[in-house]
């Protein structure tokens, strides 16, 4: 049973960061994802960068970049990449066959591009993301404003409860000034297919689906570092 106890959390996520960073090497273009377990990682690269280790990195989010810059990491322009050697970023729920959901940081646009240009994607996490099947955590759906209504209304005809995303009673909005639906499907038997429909909706930008885009998850129980491959 995985712990709800945020210390032992706090030290999986550590545990799994520390062992992904060994995968970065010399050279590398390095995808940083976003979100707690991330940040354990982004800092340990920090500690390599400042002992010699030669990389360049694309953020996935304004806050993912501004805390790279400050650990001395440079960062390159992610809309000019054509291949990206190793991402790192975290997931909300995973699966043994490697389906994610992602997005609960509302960063799920760019992580997503990331992960599409990553030679190696690699997603780290505690114990308490890993599921039978996904669905329990509502699926994140990155929305351009113009397009709400209409996205809102497709995501009902696939079975989905929506709710746009608030925060503090204020509209998310993301950093590409879109806005989120939390869409809840219940669990989620086919991943691939959802994910294929939903790509088909016109205004909806991203998904929180990530389906065949990972190389590996690297999880922490607490004792042991598990990598699914
Ligand atoms: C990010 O990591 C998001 O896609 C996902 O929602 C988040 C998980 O955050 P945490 O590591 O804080 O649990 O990549």
């Amino acid at each position: 049973m995985a712990t709800t106890d945020k210390t032992q959390q706090d030290a999986e996520k550590l545990a799994a960061a520390q062992a992904a960073v060994k995968f970065v090497k010399d050279g590398d273009v390095v995808g940083l994802g976003t979100g707690s377990t991330t940040t354990f990682a982004i800092i340990e690269l920090g500690k390599l960068v400042k002992t010699g280790l030669q990389i360049k990195a694309a953020a996935s989010s304004i806050r993912t970049e501004e805390l790279a810059k400050s650990l001395g990491i440079e960062i390159l322009d992610l809309g000019r990449l054509s291949q990206i050697d190793i991402s790192i970023d975290g997931a909300d729920e995973f699966t043994a066959s490697l389906d994610l959901i992602k997005g609960g940081g509302g960063a799920l646009f760019r992580e997503k591009i990331i992960a599409s240009l990553s030679k190696n994607a690699i997603i780290i996490t505690d114990a308490s993301k890993k599921v039978k099947e996904l669905g329990a955590f509502t699926v994140p759906v990155e929305v351009v404003p113009l397009a709400y209504q209409y996205v809102f209304d497709q995501i009902t005809k696939l079975s989905g409860k929506g709710i746009l995303r608030t925060v503090e009673s204020q509209t998310f909005i993301t950093d590409n000034g879109n806005v989120i639906i939390d869409a809840d499907f219940g669990l989620i038997d086919d991943p691939a297919k959802l994910a294929s429909d939903l790509n088909q909706i016109n205004g909806l930008l991203a998904h929180g689906l990530f389906v065949n885009m990972t190389s590996k998850v690297i999880m922490s129980d607490g004792a042991d570092i598990i990598i699914f491959e």
